[in-house]
């Protein structure tokens, strides 16, 4: 058995199957995480926070850029994880399974991990197009995933640390050609001290059948200089994946990448006014209510309830805002919109700037049928209840007759159709 795993081995070694190689790419793919799992939970608090939490309102664009970064950081990683699984893979044939305990939670926890986040970027990637082909809930599933993601990420780089450390700035081992004369003899790593027993990496060399009772992780000879170059070129097939992926879909959010936008599922400027949609009236059945002649917003905040027709709002000072809308889903879309300060219609409904307040919409269904809002987001002179977008009155699709938009927020939380806004007491 022991022999035969050597030998699915040595078929799999290739010059950049080493630890080197290993640590380059897992430092890659270690950052990517740590950014995914950094913006998720901000995206994840924003949208459901804890009670003593509030949050910044500037910059205005700041979740455009925490939510663009994390669908970015996380579509980089399917060629950095697939590279680190080619890189690693042959570590798979070791007999006996588990040697130590050390080994035991190295093996375990690497089987954790990439199950893991096989399963999350994908489910991401998915919900970025809104398919759901998974029997599960997205949102509590890709969350829960985060963190066994980062704890079996902490356990494998705890185990690694050696090997990790050993390989962080380690400079490549020159081609021999390269190395001055008088080092070659000087400079033996324990690689090359390992050489004569392991497979042989470069094709044409002789390769020696002899096993010794020694199992060895890494298959890594001296290098020659095809296997330099082959180093090189996987290196630049990594990069040129990550660069792809990325820059093809980054322009959903990324304007100067828009003109590459080729599989971000949303494009900037289509849709009404300019604007994508995201959920149709017809899909939040709100195409009659929302048209309604009799439609007013009804305030809750004061001691008794105030109600405002769609003139009655158009009649109060307006102010004209540009704020993004950007969606968890990682696109967004800068826009200007023209409607009254919240502030100053909670003021005039007899409520306090300082209350926290719950948006309910005319949708009757739906996750985001209504939401919640922070007071640092009521007091800011930038949240409006919006009557216009880009110059015309909004557009059913956006929202009409009123809807929220605020600075700094998930678009989940910029509810359309507005119909009710209540204090939530404390
Ligand atoms: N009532 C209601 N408001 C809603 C939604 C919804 O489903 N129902 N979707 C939200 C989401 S997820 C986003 S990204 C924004 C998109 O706004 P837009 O369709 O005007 O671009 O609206 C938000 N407002
Ligand atoms: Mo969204």
């Amino acid at each position: 058995m022991r022999r035969l795993m050597y030998e699915a081995r040595a078929q799999l070694a290739s010059p950049v199957r080493n630890p080197r190689m290993a640590t380059v790419i897992g430092r890659l793919l270690g950052l990517a995480f740590l950014v995914c799992f950094g913006t998720g939970l901000y995206s994840h608090f924003l949208q459901q926070p804890l009670p003593w939490m509030t949050f910044p309102t500037r910059p205005a664009g700041l979740y455009q850029v925490t939510q663009g970064t994390h669908i970015v950081a996380g579509i980089a990683c399917f060629p950095l994880l697939l590279a680190k699984l080619y890189v690693v893979f042959p570590q798979l044939f070791q007999y006996p399974p588990v040697t130590s305990f050390a080994n035991f939670l190295e093996r375990a926890s690497i089987a954790l991990f990439v199950g893991a986040s096989l399963v999350e970027i994908t489910i991401g990637l998915l919900n970025t197009y809104q398919w759901y082909p998974f029997p599960f809930p997205f949102k509590q599933v890709h969350f829960a995933l985060a963190f066994v993601i980062i704890g079996s990420l902490a356990v494998h780089i705890g185990v690694k640390l050696p090997l990790i450390s050993a390989n962080w700035r380690a400079a490549p081992v020159p081609a021999p050609e390269e190395r001055h004369p008088v080092d070659t003899g000087n400079v033996e790593t324990p690689t090359d001290a390992h050489a004569e027993n392991e497979p042989s990496a470069a094709e044409g060399l002789p390769r020696t059948r002899g096993l010794t009772g020694r199992v060895l992780s890494y298959i890594d000879r001296t290098p020659e200089l095809p296997a330099r170059t082959s180093r090189r070129g996987f290196l630049t097939t990594v990069a040129l994946s990550v660069a792809a992926v990325v820059g093809l879909t980054a322009g959903q959010t990324f304007a100067p990448l828009d003109g590459v936008n080729l599989f971000g599922p949303r494009k900037k400027g289509v849709g009404q006014q300019g604007v994508p949609v995201n959920r149709t009236s017809a899909q939040a059945k709100v195409s009659t209510t929302a048209l309604a002649a009799d439609w007013v917003l009804t305030l809750a905040v004061g001691g008794t309830e105030r109600s405002f027709s769609r003139a009655e709002l158009v009649a109060l000072p307006q102010t004209d805002v540009e704020l993004p809308i950007a969606c968890v889903e990682g696109w967004s879309q800068m826009a200007s919109w023209r409607g009254v300060r919240l502030r100053d219609l909670v003021d005039l409904a007899g409520g306090s700037p300082d209350a926290d307040l719950r948006l309910i919409s005319l949708e009757q269904r739906g996750g985001f049928k209504q939401t919640e809002m922070g007071s640092e987001y009521v007091r800011d002179s930038l949240t409006l209840v919006a009557l216009e977008l880009n110059g015309e009155t909004l557009d059913l699709e956006h929202g009409y007759p009123a809807r929220m938009i605020a600075p700094g927020r998930p678009g989940v939380l910029q509810t359309k159709w507005l119909s009710r806004i209540e204090a939530i007491k404390a």
